[in-house]
């Protein structure tokens, strides 16, 4: 068969130049490509709603894949089951209400899950602001991890969305620019971050999706980032809250669950 060189790089500009131009305007714009991102995104998707998810690094899955420090296994609880299962991720009983799955297995199928679901993931694209009007979140600023990393002085481009869910993780990167630029009033204790406390995994994970809820006008947090800005545990290795506060996120956009 013969192939063109130059005709492998058109195939490549075109298809993501034409992903990338539906991407400027969505009905959700998830931050993060972890557990509660990926989740977020398959739920809101299968739901018609036009999903894009920004991944800042190569690889999707956040800390998933290393399980716990580096055994790649990660641990669910009984309430997180039927996700596992909607996924179609395999997983042994370890003991009553411990069920144990491959972190490898569970990121792949979260993320064919949310991909099949519709949802476009970005990776390599690094949320570095927000752009808010009238006191509502917009849209994000966006630009390549690359040029992040390597401190090079590029300008920015801007997606616009009608929410935006912050799954970024222990750092809460949206929610700290919303504060940090707008002196914004989050919808929390104090009205400010709250930070995460040390590890106590059962109330970690009832306050990760406690914690699941829109912190300001369009800005949703779930994840480990619902924890750091409204002040719930860490958790560790054990995933259900991650699941279910991606679901919990995409039904409060839905209008499925009330806060
Ligand atoms: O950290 P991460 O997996 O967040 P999560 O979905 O799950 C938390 C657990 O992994 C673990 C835990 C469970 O017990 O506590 O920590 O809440 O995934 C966050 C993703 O967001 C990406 C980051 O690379 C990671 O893959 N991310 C962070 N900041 C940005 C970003 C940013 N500014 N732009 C784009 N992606």
């Amino acid at each position: 068969m013969h192939l063109e060189d130059v005709t492998i790089s058109k195939a490549i500009i075109t298809r993501y130049q034409e992903e990338l131009l539906e991407a400027l305007e969505s009905d959700v714009a998830v931050v993060g490509g972890g557990p509660a991102g990926l989740v977020a995104a398959y739920y809101l998707a299968r739901a018609n709603k036009k999903v894009v998810l920004f991944e800042r690094k190569l690889s999707i899955g956040g800390g998933m894949w290393g399980g716990g420090m580096m055994f790649n296994q990660i641990v669910v609880q009984d309430e997180a089951l039927p996700l596992l299962k909607e996924f179609g991720v395999s997983y042994r009983t370890f003991e009553e209400g411990y069920y144990t799955s491959s972190s490898v297995e569970t990121v792949a199928a979260l993320t064919l899950g949310a991909v099949r679901a519709g949802a476009r993931i970005f990776n390599l694209i690094s949320v570095e602001d927000v752009m808010v009007r009238d006191n509502r979140i917009t849209g994000l600023v966006i630009n390549w991890t690359p040029v992040d990393l390597g401190r090079l002085h590029v300008d920015p481009l801007t997606v616009q969305s009608a929410y935006v869910i912050d799954c970024t993780g222990h750092d809460a990167q949206v929610a700290s620019m919303v504060v940090k630029k707008m002196g914004a009033v989050l919808r929390t204790r104090t009205g400010n971050l709250e930070g995460e406390k040390p590890m106590w995994a059962a109330r970690g994970e009832t306050a990760t999706v406690a914690n699941t809820r829109e912190i300001y006008p369009g800005l949703l947090v779930a994840g480990m980032a619902a924890n750091a800005v409204c002040g719930g545990h860490r958790m560790g290795p054990i995933f259900g809250g991650m699941l279910l506060s991606g679901r919990r996120a995409a039904r409060l956009i839905l209008g499925e669950d009330e806060e």
